[in-house]
This record gives structure tokens, sequence and C-alpha cells, in this order.
């Protein structure tokens, strides 16, 4: 039986991503690394370290960077990022997901937050939802970092379920691979091209009800 609903943040709860991939870009255009569709699609969910290595990869100028350099431009892409978040209100609430939210409250599912963000705090408070998230894995003690299974894993271990009564929610092709390989049940909200490996995928975050669930689940 399912007991526990263990959310990502960025693309699920709100659409974040388009600010990360502004803040991003702008840092691409900056370092002279090129900017593809693709690499905007595979950094979602992933790190901001990890993040920053992509995209100096896609130019090949991973070596012409100290760590030092790297995380003082990491840094600048979050203070830039921050800018955008701290303009955000409740109406950034993608559809549907308070009402979710509100619906596992009302039948007792525990939640967790499951994101690679470190911003996840501040963002849910800017959303006025910090109290739905009692629970929020923090991504400062993982080892690695989605796909890997880790966050998942101690999002079930948070919440003192076992995996098998857990269902992950996520917007990116890494995040169904971490809550699949955490052994849990996988929602996928978005493209069934980019998310086929997801038990359930939903188009939208509107299609997200208990209802609808329970019938994709039989
Ligand atoms: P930060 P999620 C992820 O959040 C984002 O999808 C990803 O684009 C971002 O780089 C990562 O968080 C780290 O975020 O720089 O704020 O710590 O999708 O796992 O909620
Ligand atoms: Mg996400």
């Amino acid at each position: 039986d399912i007991k526990g609903f263990i959310f990502d943040l960025d693309g699920v709860i709100t659409d974040t991503a388009r600010f990360h991939t502004q803040a991003w870009h702008q840092l691409a255009d900056k370092v002279g690394a090129p900017w593809s569709q693709e690499l905007e699609d595979n950094l979602k969910g992933v790190s901001r370290m990890d993040s920053l290595e992509m995209i100096l990869n896609a130019g090949g100028l991973s070596n012409n960077y100290s760590d030092e350099e790297k995380e003082q431009l990491a840094t600048e892409k979050n203070t830039n990022y921050l800018a955008l978040v701290d303009q955000m209100t409740p109406n950034d609430i993608l559809p549907g997901i308070k009402d979710f939210l509100d619906s596992l409250k009302a039948n007792h599912y525990a939640i967790a937050l499951a994101s690679a963000s470190k911003n996840g705090p501040r963002v849910l408070g800017k959303l006025e939802l910090t109290d739905y998230f009692p629970t929020i894995v923090d991504p400062a003690t993982l080892s690695k970092g989605k796909p890997d299974p880790e966050i998942y894993i101690k999002g079930a271990e948070a919440l003192n379920l076992q995996p098998e009564q857990c269902i992950g929610i996520e917007d990116a092709a890494a995040g169904v691979e971490a809550i699949n390989g955490a052994g849990e049940t996988s929602v996928g909200i978005g493209s069934a091209k980019l998310l086929h490996e997801a038990d359930i995928i939903f188009p939208t975050t509107k299609d997200l009800t208990l209802a609808n669930i329970q019938k994709a689940m039989g």
C-alpha cells in the first residue's frame, strides 16, 4: 500500500526550471559555451556543480577553470537565480499542485521533498508551502545526485517508510531514474518521450490527482 509521496521541486511544484535555464544560459554565454535544447533538458534535476561541469564540457572548457573559479561561476549563477526566485509568489505554484497536496493531507499520506536544489526551503517559503513539507531531504548530505537513487532512498527513510510504500514525482529523466532505482513507484510529469521510463506519465501537473494515480496503478 502506498503511504507516502516524495516530490521533486523544480518542474513539479513550480516552474523554477525556467529560472535555472535563464541563469545557466547567461553563464554559458559569458564563458562562451554553446547552448542547446538537449543541454537544457539534461540539466534538469542535476546538482549545481554537476550542471556547471556539463555546460563547461559542452564547450570543451572544463580545464580552463580552477576549482575556485568554478565555485565563483556557480555562485554567480546562483545569485542571478535567486534574484528571480525572490520575485515568486503563491501564484507560481503549478496548476493542481495545491489541491493535490491538500488531498494528500486529508487522506493522511506522508509528504517529503526530494529536490537537488539547495534553495528548496527558500522556494517553498516564497510559495507559502513550507507547512506541507515537514520532511525535506537535505541535498548537502548526498554523496551522489540524481540519477543516483540516494535522494529518494533518503526520502523514504525520513518518512519511516519502505520504498515500495512511496510514490516519487518528477519532471526530469534523471529524477525518474532515481525513483526507479530506489524501488519506488515513479510518476513522470511531462513528455512521454523524455520520461518513458516512468511507471506512470501525466502530461501536466493538472492531471496529478489521487483518482488518476489509483486508476493508473490498477
Ligand atoms: P540549486 P529539482 C534541481 O532541482 C534543478 O532541476 C536543477 O536544474 C538545479 O541545478 C538543481 O536543482 C540544483 O539547484 O542550484 O538551487 O541548488 O528538480 O531536483 O527540484
Ligand atoms: Mg525537477
